[in-house]
């Protein structure tokens, strides 16, 4: 269901207080939904905002903030994100002089910082489209039952390495798969509001079995069948180059961290015309 939460309307501000627009963000994540936090849930909205990026045709990302038009708020990739834009409305309310497109993507680093994880570089410059006319075709975002070549295909296309493609993947220490929306089920972690590199950890020191269920193929640990990882999971254990990043990450946090926020920072900023280049930490 919908949950609207009952906390007190945002605080208004004078345009340009990105300041008072990340403390009205963080006092929406702790609710009564899910795992504790609606952090999971935000950082996913951010990332599919930029996810459909094209570095060949310059087209797709957050810039825009087409997400809120149909086809692309329609597409199977988006089910259950309805939710975290709802949510963020009464912020968008208290400080209208913000783009939703700025807003999704601060929201999603603002999450990944209160919830334990880097502090990601961040900046405004993003404008909303007044339609959908610049929706790019569905099909861009990840496809969980494919392999390594699909991911290599998916974020090549919009200007990652393999090094990026492993760190990026690492937000799946987040949040949880829920069967209405994408047909998968459950965490990945049992810290999944907490940000850390503990999905490399499982993914390395578990056995994976294939879930004897009737959804789509998945699979559980053979320990206790509580914890998921989807097919593309997968895909970094059984290649040798994501598998190296892989291990990486697990023994050290710290560099996941570091790589995670350049990534992630990157991520957000695929596609906007800044008028000026590199970003500088807000
Ligand atoms: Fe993801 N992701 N993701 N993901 N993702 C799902 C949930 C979350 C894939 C598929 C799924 C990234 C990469 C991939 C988050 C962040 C990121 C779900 C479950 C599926 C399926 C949705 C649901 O049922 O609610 C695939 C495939 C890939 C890939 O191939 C690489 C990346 C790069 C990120 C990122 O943020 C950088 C987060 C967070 C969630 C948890 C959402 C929630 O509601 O909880």
């Amino acid at each position: 269901p919908l949950v609207s939460p009952a906390a007190p309307a945002p605080k208004t501000s004078t345009p340009g207080d990105y300041a008072a627009v990340r403390a009205s963000i963080s006092s929406l994540l702790d609710a009564d939904y899910d795992d504790g936090s609606y952090g999971p849930l935000l950082v996913r909205l951010a990332w599919h905002a930029s996810g459909t990026y094209d570095k060949v045709s310059c087209t797709g990302g957050s810039n825009g903030a087409t997400m809120r038009f149909p086809p692309e708020c329609a597409w199977a990739a988006n089910r259950g994100l309805a939710i975290a834009r709802d949510l963020l409305e009464p912020v968008k309310a208290a400080h209208p002089w913000i783009s939703y497109s700025d807003l999704w993507t601060l929201a999603g680093v603002v999450a990944i910082e209160d919830m334990g994880g880097p502090t990601v570089a961040w900046r405004p410059g993003r404008v909303d489209y007044p339609d959908g006319s610049k929706i790019v075709p569905d099909g861009r975002l990840p496809d969980a039952t494919q392999g390594a070549k699909h991911l290599r295909n998916i974020f090549h296309r919009m200007g990652f390495d393999d090094r990026d493609i492993v760190a990026l993947s690492g937000a799946h220490t987040l949040g949880r798969c829920h069967p209405d929306r994408s047909g998968f089920s459950g965490p990945w972690t049992n810290a999944p509001t907490t940000f850390s590199n503990l999905y490399f950890q499982e993914l390395v020191n578990n056995k994976w079995r294939p879930k004897k269920w009737d959804g789509p193929l998945q699979y559980e640990d053979a320990k206790t069948g509580t914890l998921m990882m989807l097919p593309t999971d997968l895909a970094l254990l059984s290649d040798r180059t994501f598998k190296k990043w892989v291990s990486l990450y697990a023994k050290d946090e710290q560099e996941f961290f570091k790589d995670f926020a350049v990534a992630f920072g990157k991520l957000m900023e695929l596609g906007v015309p800044f008028p000026e280049k590199p970003a500088a930490a807000s």
